[in-house]
């Protein structure tokens, strides 16, 4: 641990030009904290620049031009399920902004030992329910009748729920400029991504809990939640809506399709107010970050795989390039199934 923790504090301080001596004491006091506690605990400025660089080091996250406007709540301190399931409500809220959306993260308790205090079952903190997904939900908690998945959490080997309150999720419903039929599908979806199954490892300390959020692109809507046929698989009712001719892939229908439906979402949340990015705007503002952390001294690392839109790729320029995908620590992780 005092290897890595010495690793994240050296970068640190060189990036933030902290003086040599500061950077010696820290890490004295660190060596003995681990020796007396098998643990240590990070400032509040460590913890923030930590989830910062945690999103500028995702490979394979295309929006990190703004890696450094990343607002942190503290929530290290949490210890009820009543003080968890309020700070959920909260960066909900937060985040939110009525649209203008704020990119967070909410940092719990860290794994200690052998004990984790809180993880989310859940991998975002806002999810539709459906006939197959509300099963297992129901068989724990009946009552379930909610448009949204309940947040089901485990905090000391116990399984908890939390309902969402309706009022408290903001949707856009979903319409096209020109095609009033699209609108009568009745489409929607959620304003935030809110990722929570995913853990946050900074300088040897993992925190097991720490959602975070930023504002969707466009195409993670329309192009897979809409289309994947393992998804809502919804090409053919929307095609049908545009008035496409399905009777030959000549007609190139699911192309256009995936088109209209891009800027139909795209369209929908901004007159909505809710922040959204375009593939096209997004490449860009990556191809900025590229240029900026070149700047700085430092090699990006990212997954082409990932980085490229699911609309047009060729038409953008991470489509023409490699990246290097090695994973630099802080960084997100899957946490393993079935395993806190
Ligand atoms: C992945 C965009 C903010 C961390 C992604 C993906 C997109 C994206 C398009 C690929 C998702 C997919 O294909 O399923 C954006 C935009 C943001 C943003 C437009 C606006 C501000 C953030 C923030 C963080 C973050 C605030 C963390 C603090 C990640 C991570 C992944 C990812 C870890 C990979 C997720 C996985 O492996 O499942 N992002 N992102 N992003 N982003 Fe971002
Ligand atoms: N594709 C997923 C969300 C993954 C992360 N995307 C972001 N993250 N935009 C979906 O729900 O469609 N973010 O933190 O903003």
């Amino acid at each position: 641990m005092f290897d890595q923790a010495q690793s994240f504090i050296r970068n640190m301080h060189e990036e933030l030009n902290i003086p040599h001596a500061e950077t010696e004491a820290r890490l004295q006091s660190i060596a003995e904290e681990i020796c007396q506690t098998q643990t240590y605990r990070h400032t509040p400025e460590e913890l923030e620049y930590g989830v910062r660089v945690a999103w500028r080091n995702s490979n394979r996250c295309i929006g990190r031009l703004f890696w450094d406007k990343l607002t942190l709540i503290d929530r290290r301190h949490v210890q009820t399920p009543a003080e968890f399931e309020a700070a959920l409500l909260h960066h909900i809220d937060y985040a939110t902004n009525n649209g203008k959306i704020r990119p967070s993260i909410t940092v719990f308790p860290p794994r200690t030992g052998n004990c984790t205090p809180f993880i989310i079952l859940n991998d975002q903190l806002i999810r539709y329910t459906s006939d197959t997904l509300a099963e297992p939900v129901k068989s724990i908690k009946p009552d379930i009748t909610s448009k949204f998945l309940p947040i089901v959490y485990q905090h000391n080997e116990q399984l908890h729920t939390l309902a969402l309150p309706e009022e408290k999720i903001l949707e856009v419903p979903l319409h096209h400029p020109n095609h009033p039929a699209f609108d009568d599908l009745n489409l929607a979806w959620y304003a935030v991504p809110i990722i929570s199954g995913m853990e946050l490892r900074i300088g040897g300390i993992t925190y097991p809990c720490a959602p975070f959020n930023g504002w969707y692109m466009e195409s993670e809507i329309a192009s897979r939640n809409l289309l994947d046929c393992y998804r809502y698989n919804l090409i053919e009712q929307i095609a049908d809506s545009f008035g496409f001719d399905r009777t030959t892939t000549a007609t190139y229908w699911r192309d256009r399709t995936l088109v209209e439906l891009n800027y139909a979402v795209y369209h929908s949340y901004k007159s909505h107010g809710v922040a959204v990015v375009d593939h096209y705007t997004a490449s860009k503002q990556f191809e900025k970050f590229e240029e900026q952390e070149r700047a700085a001294g430092r090699r990006i690392t990212g997954d082409w795989t990932w980085l490229i839109p699911p609309i047009s790729p060729s038409l953008v320029h991470n489509f023409h390039k490699g990246y290097d995908n090695t994973y630099r620590d802080p960084n997100f992780y899957y946490r393993k199934k079935g395993c806190p």
